[in-house]
């Protein structure tokens, strides 16, 4: 078995050769500067086509920038934003160009030996790719979403994922990043990561039609991922790093609402977030998580986004030049767990020019043509509550030890199995068929708080901790906090997983989405077979 201690030896050697390397990847914004929404490509005629080359540079702080370029006029632009109505067809093109002088990363663990190949063969190494489509319910299979077997290598010719967006998707804010089973996390931590945008929300939820839309993804970057120590955030690539650095500038007019679509792109941080006025945090409406409406919007303090969760929501300016923040607060992941620090994300700008000033009222949304409605009872996984579970199963997150250096494995185990890592040839350890209905109880076990995320499919949240839930939100990835010790409960979720549409059928993954213990082996396979 091999041990976190000697992955992370292979990661530093081969991280430190890199230095080495001319910059492959666009300068990032400066500090203290107004922030850009990424850059937006639409579908037209029902098809987004689209290429992005992944590529390498180290910065003069020695960080690493893993970079999913698109070429534009003006140059290469970073992990642009796809926006997709239901129904279109994406069909983007991914090419590896990270340039290594050492690829000597390989693993034992990640023989993929007696898989199906699709892409390129060989052996994956820090410098191999793929993608993941977050939260899209997609077909696990190749050229689709299908992260088991997809291997991109670097200097072969570009990849093609073609997928159908599902006509019942949920409008909504998804992403994708890299998912290369035991290199996800460098990646990310470098930047590779991007936004979805399932057009249509003001269809479900009006409360948003009218509004300026913005597109914020939260980034996070480590010197070295494998080792806890400080780390930095970043709002669409500047970094906010307040008092040290000036944060980031969000410009809004007085009383102005904007609909903020906000994804967790941090490789592990919990980020309660709050929109303060002179340091009291606002009410935010919250819309949408995970890229699906809400049944009803809410006004909320405070919006826990989980590594990997996106939270949409209406936020209102001060009428004034009042000092509005962003904020992510300070979250405690437990004694083995690495702390999450309180961070400024962004400072909110409000201009004094009271003509542009738009009404508190929602007359903005008159101006706009109101379109057909899309019904909550159209989209994916409406009615689950309804329907009957054909099979309940209980799942726990654990971790083991080797002395005092902290977790050393981290597994993640259907009850009654034996606790295992990960392995790319291991068999599903969950098989169900087209058509289940499934509640799952998931456990944490440990010292830590987890992330749970399974691939493909929402889940309808049923029970926190063993008590139901006054909002049954659907959801694709859920926070369980870590165990306080013996004589305290484990927490615990229950939800409704829902197999029922054909699409669904093949081997897929569920996992912890804190990418170490992702890479590490914190993640099993399920097989849905079909009807
Ligand atoms: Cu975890």
């Amino acid at each position: 078995m091999l041990s976190a201690f000697r992955y992370l030896l292979v990661i530093l050697v081969c991280g430190f050769s890199f230095l080495r390397l001319e910059a492959q990847c666009p300068d990032r914004p400066a500090p203290g500067t107004v922030v850009e929404d990424p850059l937006a490509l639409t579908s037209a005629n029902g098809t987004l086509n689209a290429e992005l080359t992944m590529q390498h540079s180290v910065d003069t702080g020695g960080y690493n920038h893993y970079c999913l370029n698109y070429a534009t006029n003006q140059g290469d632009v970073e992990a642009p934003t796809l926006r997709l109505n239901q129904g279109d067809h994406l069909v983007l093109d991914v090419k590896d160009r990270i340039a290594s002088e050492d690829d000597s990363s390989s693993m034992d663990q990640m023989d993929m030996s007696g898989l199906p190949i699709c892409g390129d063969s060989g052996t994956p190494t820090l410098s191999s790719t793929n993608m993941h489509f977050h939260g899209l319910n997609v077909p696990p299979i190749c050229h689709q979403d299908d992260v088991l077997d997809t291997l991109i290598q670097p200097g072969k010719s570009a990849f093609r994922f073609d997928m159908q967006i599902p006509k019942n998707e949920p409008p909504g804010l998804y992403w994708y990043h890299p998912h290369v089973h035991g290199f996800t996390e460098f990646q990310v931590n470098g930047g590779a990561a991007g936004a979805i945008v399932v057009e249509g929300m003001d269809k479900v939820r009006p409360e948003v039609a009218g509004l300026k839309e913005r597109v914020f993804i939260v980034r996070q970057q480590y010197l070295v991922p494998w080792v806890p120590g400080p780390y930095q955030l970043s709002l669409n690539y500047q970094v906010a790093q307040s008092p040290n650095l000036p944060s980031p500038i969000i410009k809004m007019k007085p009383n102005e609402k904007q609909f903020w679509r906000v994804a967790n792109a941090t490789i592990q941080d919990f980020m309660p977030l709050q929109f303060w006025f002179n340091g009291v945090p606002q009410k935010m409406e919250l819309i949408a998580l995970d890229g699906y409406p809400l049944a009803k919007s809410r006004f909320e303090d405070t919006i826990l986004v989980p590594p990997a969760g996106r939270a949409e929501f209406i936020v209102q300016a001060p009428p004034q030049t009042n000092e509005a923040l962003f904020m992510s607060l300070s979250y405690s992941t437990g004694p083995t767990g690495n702390p999450d620090l309180e961070q400024q994300l962004a400072k909110i700008e409000v201009s004094g020019d009271a003509d542009e000033a738009q009404p508190i009222q929602q007359e903005t949304t008159k101006t706009t043509e109101p379109g057909p409605r899309i019904s909550m009872q159209s989209i994916k996984f409406a009615g689950l509550s309804q329907q009957k579970p054909t099979a309940l199963r209980k799942l726990y997150f654990s971790e083991e030890f080797g002395g005092t250096n902290g977790p050393i494995q981290f597994y993640i185990t259907i009850d009654g199995q034996k606790q295992k890592v990960f392995k790319a040839n291991e068999k599903p350890v969950i098989t169900t068929h087209v058509g289940a209905v499934e509640d799952w109880i998931v456990e944490n076990h440990a010292l830590e708080t987890h992330d749970f995320h399974i691939h493909q499919i929402h889940f309808k949240l049923l029970e926190v901790d063993g008590k139901p839930v006054t909002d049954q939100d659907l959801r694709d990835t859920f926070e369980i906090p870590f165990w306080e010790g013996p004589g305290h409960p484990y927490h615990s979720f229950k939800a409704r997983f829902d197999f029922r549409d054909s699409t669904i059928a093949g081997t897929f993954v569920f996992h912890c989405h804190i990418l170490l213990h992702e890479d590490l082996g914190m993640m099993h396979k399920i097989l849905v077979l079909p009807k």
